[in-house]
């Protein structure tokens, strides 16, 4: 089963945004309070709706989930989540566009879904993270741009990757 759902053969994953704003040596992350990776620090996104770009999708989430505005940013990764041992009914098989973000509009701050916090980037509590994050965002931190294929297990730890710098 697993080969139907390999990146080839899957052009059509849910689009999903994931964004870091980044200051010095510090990067903020978010406290997810409720919904899929709740309990979990994470960058701050959600779906794309219809008709929406990318982009455009990444600044409202932002907006919506922490209150500010990106107006500086750049894309850095494109990761693509996949649960095979779960029905693609639930729709949990994803792609993230990830960004950093360098400059923005507003102030921080909390909202229903997601409590924001800076990190030095020495100290990313990845135990406290998805699985995947640890083989990917302290390479996107550097500059690196990363291109990755994650497989999750059912306890939704990674047990298959394929990263390409
Ligand atoms: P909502 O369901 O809240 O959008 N997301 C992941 N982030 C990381 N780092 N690893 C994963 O491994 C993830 N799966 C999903 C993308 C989901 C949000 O959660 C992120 C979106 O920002 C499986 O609308």
């Amino acid at each position: 089963m697993e080969a139907l759902r390999s990146p080839e053969s899957s052009p059509n994953l849910r689009k999903v945004t994931l964004a870091f704003p980044v200051k010095e040596n510090e990067v903020l992350l978010a406290y997810k309070k409720r919904g899929f990776g709740v309990g979990k620090w994470n960058g701050v996104g959600g779906k794309c709706m219809e008709n929406e770009s990318i982009v455009d999708a990444m600044i409202r989430e932002t907006q919506e989930k922490i209150g500010i505005i990106p107006v500086e940013y750049m894309k850095v990764a494109i990761l693509n989540f996949y649960f095979p041992e779960v029905s693609p009914d639930k729709g949990l098989d994803q792609q993230a566009s990830v960004y950093l973000i360098l400059n923005w509009e507003g102030t921080i701050h909390e909202s229903e879904e997601m409590f924001p916090q800076w990190f030095n980037i020495d100290r990313i509590p990845f135990s406290n993270m998805w699985t995947d994050d640890n083989l990917w965002l302290p390479y996107v931190l550097k500059g690196k741009f990363v291109n990755a294929d994650f497989y999750f297990d059912r306890d939704q730890n990674v047990r298959d990757s394929n990263i390409r710098f």
